[in-house]
């Protein structure tokens, strides 16, 4: 079947794929730096254990050691992808001169100049997160930490990140979505569990103090569940998050990372939930197995479920930040960052080709909807994913992987 057929199918549901295409390539989606380099950074040592409640496993040869490197793989995978990228950068990834370094607490815009640079290159926007793991100052708690000291270093890393996120925006010409997350926690039952939230949301406070515009740098708070070693409590859970949020619309954002809820729950049914009462909301995406696995993303029930309520909700309106969240250090990194984002592309086109049957569900005609559903997963929609990829000047399914073994073994394999 040709691109004109299958657009044939589509246009009897009265879907129109050229419009769906025209849509998606405008919309931007954050590339997480960190699936590069197993998320360790340039501010620390290496050979330190990651912190925070998260964890990569695997050590498939080839990781990034060095900004050149990270970039380089980044780089590729921007060729291997179709749709519009925006770059999602840790303050961990800094990049300094030679013999210089700052402390977190100390970072400045200039420390993202390469970043910046690298940007520009690929018109791209970027997102950022202030890293609060990984760091000898975590004791092990961060912004809710009941040492003065500990939180205060912390608190001023926040703010330090919010001149940085200012900066992006500033010099890039996109708004810059910055993402405060913490595995604050304890690994078995806590004794208070409200003093840390008071600290942890005392803390928030003052970092949000800085003057900014919030049409530039979009703060955000992101929840979750649990973390390795923080099985019993976090500080940062979905209510304290939800309502921080709700108590602050004007000042931040709820983050939801569909890796951090319960594994019955679902973060596609509460996307209308949560747009039903904030004007933007931001998401991760990542895939969970089990628990907060940071699986690659695939092109799944619950990834397409997710993108056909942001495509309903008018979530592609600005009303939705999308930024993929995963890191599988068991398989070609190059590889697993290009399916994810591959996979959301198809994900979101996919939704966008849903003819809408809203009209069904209200005038309660069940058996038909359940028919008109089974019926769209049959439709040819791996045309127009390909007539898509060709538009973007990406490379097909079934041709891309072939780059990425060349490059494994010309460039990762050296390293
Ligand atoms: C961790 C959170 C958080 C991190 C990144 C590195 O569980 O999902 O978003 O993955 O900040
Ligand atoms: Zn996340």
């Amino acid at each position: 079947m040709s691109y004109e057929d299958a657009k044939k199918r589509y246009a009897a549901l009265g879907v129109n794929p050229e419009e769906a295409m025209k849509k998606l390539k405008d919309v931007p989606v954050s590339l997480h730096c960190w699936q590069g380099d197993d998320v360790r950074g340039f501010d620390t040592d290496p050979s330190k254990p990651l912190t925070g409640g998260i964890q990569t496993t695997g050590n498939y040869p080839g990781r990034a050691r060095t900004p050149e490197e990270l970039m380089a793989d980044i780089e590729k995978v921007l060729s291997l992808v179709p749709g519009k990228a925006k770059m999602n950068l840790h303050a961990s990834y800094a990049i300094f001169e030679e013999g210089e370094w700052a402390d977190r607490d100390k970072l400045e815009p200039k420390h993202f100049k390469k970043w910046v640079d690298f940007c520009k290159k690929h018109h791209c926007g970027c997102d950022f997160n202030p890293t609060f793991f990984s760091h000898p100052m975590c004791d092990p708690l961060t912004l809710s930490s009941p040492n003065e000291e500990t939180r205060r270093f912390w608190i001023n890393h926040g703010k330090a990140c919010m001149k940085i996120s200012e900066y992006f925006a500033e010099e890039l010409g996109e708004p810059c979505v910055m993402n405060i997350w913490t595995g604050d926690g304890f690994k078995d039952i806590p004794a208070d569990r409200i003093g840390p939230r008071i600290r942890y949301k005392e803390s928030i406070d003052e970092i949000l103090s800085v003057p900014y515009d919030f049409k530039k740098v979009k703060p955000c708070v992101e929840s979750k569940v649990f973390g390795i070693g923080v099985e019993a409590y976090t500080a940062g859970s979905a209510e304290f998050c939800l309502s921080y949020a709700a108590m602050n619309r004007d000042k931040c954002l709820p983050l939801m990372d569909n890796g951090h809820y319960h594994p019955t729950e679902v973060v596609s049914d509460k996307i209308p939930s949560l747009l039903a009462f904030f004007p933007e909301i931001a998401l991760h995406i990542t895939r969970p197995i089990r628990w907060d696995s940071d699986h690659v993303v695939l092109f799944d029930d619950e990834t397409r479920e997710i993108c056909k309520e942001i495509v309903r909700c008018g979530g592609l309106d600005g009303r939705v930040n999308l930024a993929l969240d995963y890191f599988d250090a068991s398989i070609n990194r190059i590889s697993a960052w290009t399916v994810g984002f591959r996979n959301l592309q198809k994900a979101l086109l996919y939704a966008l080709l849903e003819p809408d049957m809203k009209a069904l569900q209200d005038s309660g005609n069940f058996s038909e909807l359940q028919v008109r559903f089974e019926e769209e997963k049959t439709m040819p929609f791996g045309e127009i994913w390909d007539e898509y990829c060709r538009r973007c000047g990406a490379p097909l399914d079934g041709e891309w992987f072939e780059i990425v073994r060349e490059y494994e073994k010309n460039v990762l394999s050296a390293r």
